[in-house]
C-alpha cells in the first residue's frame, strides 16, 4: 500500500475530535496527570466510569519521572508497596519497610494502567477555569497548554463532568481557582486553601491519604494538593502517599456516586 499523506492528517483530525467530543460530558474529569491523579483515574475507569484526565504537560507522570534529585528511584513504605505490587511494579527492600522502585518504570506502568483501563488522557490541556451554574461546580474550563504558555487571548472551552479531582500537586490550581473566583467556602477548617507546611516525610504521608476529601460538593482533592489545601507537611520523594490517595478518591467518588 502507498501511504497517502492527507489520509493520516484525516485520520489524526477525525479519531482526535472524535475523542475530545466523547470527553465533553464526562462522569469524573481529574486535573493533574501526577501518580495521584493517575491512581484515581486508573480506579475510576477500572469500575466502569467515564474518566477524562487533563495534563498541562506534553508527558503524564507529574514529579514522579525525576525520584529525588534526579536520582529516578522513588521509596514506598509498607501500603505503598502493596499498590505498586498490584499494578506489578519491581520493588527492592533498601531496608525494612524501605522499598524503591524505578521513577520511570513506574510513572510509565501507572500511566499505561489508567489508559487501558479506559480513562481518556487529554495531555496538552490547561484547566483555567471552572465552570459554575449557582453555587454548584458543574464542569471544567479548558485550553491548550502552547496557548496558556504563548500568553494568546484565545478564548477556552467547556466540559461538564458530574465530579471533578484537583490532583494538581502543589499549586493545587483547581481548589485556588474556586476559592478565588467562585467566591464560595471550601470544606477546610478556614474555608480557604491553607497552604503546604515544610518537610514532615511521616505526618505528611498520614495526612495526605486523610485529606484525601470533598473539598466542595463533587470536587475532590487527591496527592499533594491535599497538603496544599488543607496546611499539610511535604514529604519529599516517598510515594506511597500519592498512590495510596489516588486509589482512595476513586473509592470515595464511586461511593457517592452509588448514594445519589
Ligand atoms: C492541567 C495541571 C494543572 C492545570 C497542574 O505534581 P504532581 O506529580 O502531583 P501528585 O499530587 O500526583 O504528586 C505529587 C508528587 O509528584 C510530588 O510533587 C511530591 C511527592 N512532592 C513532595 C515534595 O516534598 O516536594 O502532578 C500534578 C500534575 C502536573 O503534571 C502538572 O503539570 C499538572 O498536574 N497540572 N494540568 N491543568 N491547571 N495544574
Amino acid at each position: 500500500m502507498v501511504l497517502d499523506d492527507v489520509k493520516i492528517s484525516e485520520a489524526i483530525v477525525r479519531t482526535f475530535t472524535e475523542k475530545l467530543l466523547g470527553v465533553l460530558r464526562t462522569d469524573v474529569a481529574i486535573v493533574g496527570g501526577g501518580p495521584a491523579g493517575l491512581c484515581g483515574a486508573y480506579h475510576l475507569a477500572k469500575a466502569g466510569k467515564k474518566v477524562v484526565l487533563f495534563e498541562r504537560k506534553l508527558s503524564m507522570g507529574g514529579g514522579m519521572w525525576g525520584g529525588g534529585i534526579m536520582f529516578n528511584q522513588i521509596v514506598v513504605q509498607d501500603e505503598g508497596k502493596e499498590v505498586l505490587d498490584e499494578f506489578g511494579i519491581r520493588t527492592v527492600t533498601a531496608e525494612p519497610g524501605y522499598f524503591a522502585a524505578d521513577a520511570v518504570e513506574t510513572t510509565m506502568t501507572l500511566g499505561s494502567a489508567a489508559a487501558k483501563a479506559g480513562a481518556t488522557l487529554m495531555n496538552l490541556f490547561s484547566v483555567e477555569d471552572v465552570l459554575i451554574k449557582g453555587d454548584s461546580i458543574d464542569g471544567l474550563v479548558i485550553n491548550w497548554s502552547p496557548v496558556e504558555m504563548a500568553g494568546l487571548h484565545v478564548d477556552p472551552i467547556t466540559v461538564r463532568s458530574r465530579f471533578i479531582v484537583d490532583a494538581t500537586g502543589h499549586a493545587a490550581e483547581v481548589s485556588h481557582i474556586i476559592e478565588k473566583k467562585a467566591g464560595v467556602k471550601l470544606f477546610t477548617p478556614t474555608g480557604r486553601v491553607m497552604g503546604e507546611r515544610p518537610m514532615c516525610a511521616d505526618v505528611a504521608e498520614r495526612l495526605t491519604l486523610e485529606n484525601t476529601k470533598e473539598i466542595y460538593p463533587r470536587v475532590y482533592v487527591t496527592g499533594m494538593a491535599c497538603n496544599a489545601v488543607f496546611g499539610g507537611p511535604r514529604m519529599g520523594p516517598v510515594f506511597g502517599g500519592m498512590l495510596l490517595s489516588g486509589k482512595r478518591v476513586a473509592e470515595l467518588i464511586l461511593a457517592e456516586m452509588q448514594n445519589t
